[in-house]
C-alpha cells in the first residue's frame, strides 16, 4: 500500500521485568529482540513539503490508526521488523553492548591526531584498548574530519596494513575504517574481519563488489556529501527520516548485490554532513528509528564536536564524560554497538548500568 512515507520510532522504552511484563500482556514489543521493550511509537509521516508530522501512539492505538488509513499490513510488518531478534553480527550475539575502540593511525585526526602514527605506539594503544575491554579495534589511516584532504592510497596502506597484521596476529577482532577497495582488500587479507565504510560503499566504484566477494560484515554509515565539504551547508527535510531513507537504500543496494542483511550494521553518522546542534541532536533523539532497518545499529559520537557545543566548548580531549553520557543514551535506545575512544571509561559506565538493571530480577 503506498501513500506518504511513514516511519515508526520506538518510544516509552521499558527495561527488565517491566519490559517482560508489558510484552507478555501485549502492551509492548521487544526492541530488536533485546531486553528492552517499547510500549509506544512516534509516528513520523512525511508531508508534501518534505517535513515530518509527528504523533505519539501506544502500540494498541497504532493498529487502529493504521487500519483507518489502509496501512495496517505495512505498519504491522514494520513493527515485526523492529521487534525481531537480530542475527549475530561479526560473530557477536548482540545480547550485550559491543564496544569498538578507535585506533587512528593518522597525523591529522581531530581528537587524537598524530598520537598513534608511530607503529609501536599504535600497537600499544590497540592492545591497551583490548585490555580495557574493547571487543573490536577500528583501524583507520585516512582522516575524515571536516575539510580534510584525501590521503594518497599508498600512504593509507602503509599506515594501516602493518597495524592490522600485528593486531590480527594477537587474535584481535579488527574493523578497517576506509572507503577504498584496495585498503579493504589488503586489510581483510592481513586479518581484519569487518569493513567500516563512512561512505556506505559509495566512495569507491569497486568496494561493493569486494564486500560481496569477501563475505565480511559491514558498517554502513550515513554521510551527506564528502568530508572536504560536508559541513559547509548541510540541509535535510527531516534529518532522522532522511538518514533512515538513505540507509534503507544502501541496504537495498547491498542486498541486490548479494549481501545478507545479517552482515550489515547501520550507523547514523553523527557529525558527518550534519549541523552540530540542529541535525545531530534530533538524529540522536530518534536514533531508535534505525531499528526499522532490521539491522544492528552502531553509534559513534565519541568526543565529537556537538558535545562541546551543548556544554562549554571543551576541546576533544575534554569531552569524555559527554561521550559516555551519549553512549548510555544510545544503549537506552537499543543501540547494540558503540564506537569509542575511551574504552575503559565506557566499560565502567556499562558495568554500572548493567549492575543497576540486573539488581531487580
Ligand atoms: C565514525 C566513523 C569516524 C562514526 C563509523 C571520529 C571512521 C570521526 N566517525 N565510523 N569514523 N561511525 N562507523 O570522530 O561515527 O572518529 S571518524
Amino acid at each position: 500500500m503506498s501513500g506518504r512515507p511513514i516511519n515508526l520510532c520506538p518510544e516509552e522504552i521499558l527495561t527488565g521485568a517491566a519490559a517482560r511484563d508489558a510484552v507478555a500482556r501485549g502492551r509492548a514489543l521487544p526492541l530488536a529482540g533485546g531486553p528492552l521493550a517499547f510500549a509506544a511509537v512516534e509516528v513520523l509521516e512525511r508531508m508534501a513539503d518534505g517535513s515530518a508530522e509527528s504523533r505519539y501512539l501506544a502500540i494498541a492505538e497504532l493498529k487502529d490508526w493504521a487500519a483507518r488509513r489502509g496501512r495496517a499490513a505495512e505498519i504491522e510488518r514494520t513493527l515485526e521488523t523492529i521487534a525481531a531478534a537480530r542475527a549475530p553480527w561479526a560473530g557477536f550475539a548482540l545480547d550485550r553492548p559491543i564496544v569498538m575502540g578507535i585506533l587512528n593511525v593518522t597525523p591529522d585526526s581531530f581528537s587524537d591526531g598524530g598520537a598513534y602514527v608511530d607503529p609501536a605506539r599504535a600497537l600499544a594503544h590497540g592492545r591497551a584498548m583490548i585490555e580495557a575491554g574493547a571487543d573490536i579495534v577500528d583501524i583507520g589511516g585516512e582522516s575524515t574530519r571536516p575539510g580534510a584532504d584525501a590521503t594518497p592510497l599508498d600512504e593509507e596502506l602503509r599506515r594501516v596494513i602493518p597495524i592490522v597484521a600485528a593486531l590480527a596476529r594477537d587474535g584481535v577482532t579488527i574493523s578497517v575504517d576506509t572507503r577504498r577497495m584496495p585498503v579493504m582488500k589488503a586489510a581483510l587479507d592481513a586479518g581484519a574481519r569487518i569493513i567500516n565504510d563512512v561512505t556506505a560503499l559509495t566512495g569507491d566504484a569497486d568496494s561493493l563488489a569486494l564486500a560481496v566477494a569477501s563475505g565480511a560484515p559491514l558498517v554502513l554509515m550515513h554521510m551527506a556529501g564528502k568530508p572536504r565539504t560536508m559541513q559547509e551547508a548541510p540541509r535535510y527535510d527531516d534529518v532522522a527520516m532522511d538518514v533512515l531513507a538513505y540507509l534503507e537504500a544502501r541496504i537495498a543496494a547491498c542486498e541486490a548485490a548479494g549481501i545478507a542483511k545479517s552482515r550489515i550494521a547501520v550507523d547514523p553518522g553523527i557529525g558527518f554532513g550534519k549541523h552540530p546542534i540542529e541535525h545531530n541532536l534530533p538524529l540522536l533523539r530518534r536514533v531508535a528509528l534505525l531499528h526499522t532497518t532490521g539491522c544492528a545499529v552502531l553509534l559513534g559520537l565519541s568526543r565529537k564536536q556537538f558535545i562541546g557545543r551543548v556544554s562549554r566548548n571543551e576541546p576533544a580531549g575534554e569531552r569524555i564524560a559527554g561521550s559516555v553520557a551519549g553512549a548510555l543514551w544510545g544503549l537506552s535506545q537499543g543501540v547494540q554497538i558503540l564506537r569509542v575512544h575511551d574504552v575503559a571509561e565506557t566499560r565502567q559506565a556499562l558495568a554500572v548500568r548493567r549492575a543497576i538493571l540486573m539488581s531487580v530480577a
